[in-house]
């Protein structure tokens, strides 16, 4: 089957934005009077509850915290998101190696580009409009987000939202992943998976990947091939990938 369409994860996957938002969080707590102040490792943790709203919730039952009279997760949640765009006014996230010329190679050869995220809606927008350009929201056919789902991944409900909304099956696309939760529910939605580990996900099990890549290089900075079928650098480009899905598509018919 021909591919239609690439699935992009956000966090991890276009951006390493997992600080921005692990700072965002922190500023919440602290503009609410919460004595909570999250390090790094403690958000490395955390990450494995996917969604903020989610995460602060596992964070204040797994700890067992007695939270303020009237505390609540999702109002907290929302404040944080508004924190996390308005620090990309100041200082936005770069794009990860690769990504801007995939979407322009998919984009030049009529293969749709869409998201499929955990993170908010108005998250995804400020990344794109501060990397791209606010024309590039535009060029993305669908945004599967947290908001659209009732559970987030590993549950392949926002990658089967997302096919749902392009029209095509799953042999048809792939997903571009950084994470095993993110892999997990690309894989039972049915999609080949590619994964560029990110600076938090790196060491976890990535096996049923379709292959796993640093990154998806530059001609000046080659990708290092990590896992899965084997790819040779300098990038992993759109020609590469048609093959990679292909070959899957064929394997999985045998
Ligand atoms: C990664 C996540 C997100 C962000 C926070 O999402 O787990 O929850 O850390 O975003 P993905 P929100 O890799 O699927 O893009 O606070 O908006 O939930
Ligand atoms: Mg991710």
């Amino acid at each position: 089957m021909a591919l239609k369409a690439i699935l992009f994860d956000v966090d991890g996957t276009l951006a390493e934005t997992e600080m921005a938002h692990l700072a965002a969080f922190n500023r919440a707590f602290a503009d609410w009077g919460l004595p909570w102040a999250w390090s790094r490792d403690d958000y490395a943790e955390l990450l494995s509850v996917t969604g903020g709203r989610e995460r602060i919730k596992y964070f204040v039952e797994s700890r067992g915290i007695d939270t303020p009279e009237n505390f609540d997760a999702g109002a907290l949640h929302k404040h944080k998101t508004k924190l996390y765009n308005e620090s990309f006014a100041q200082k936005g996230v770069p794009l990860r190696t690769g990504i801007e010329r995939l979407i322009l190679e998919a984009r030049a050869s009529g293969v749709k580009i869409a998201i499929a995220t955990t993170t908010s809606r108005p998250n995804v927008d400020s990344l794109i409009a501060s990397t791209l350009g606010e024309e590039a929201i535009d060029w993305f056919s669908t945004f599967a987000c947290g908001e659209d789902v009732a559970r987030k991944k590993p549950s392949p409900e926002v990658y089967q939202v997302c096919l749902e909304r392009l029209g095509i099956q799953p042999e048809e696309a792939v997903a571009m992943e950084d994470s095993i939760n993110g892999l997990k529910s690309a894989v039972q939605a049915g999609i080949p998976t590619i994964i560029t580990p990110s600076s938090f996900t790196q060491g976890e099990d990535f096996s049923g990947a379709l292959t796993v890549v640093s990154d998806l290089g530059d001609p000046k900075s080659s990708l290092a091939w990590l896992s899965g079928v084997r790819v040779e650098g300098p990038t992993l480009d759109l020609p590469t990938i048609r093959t990679l899905v292909e070959g899957a598509a064929r394997t999985a018919a045998e």
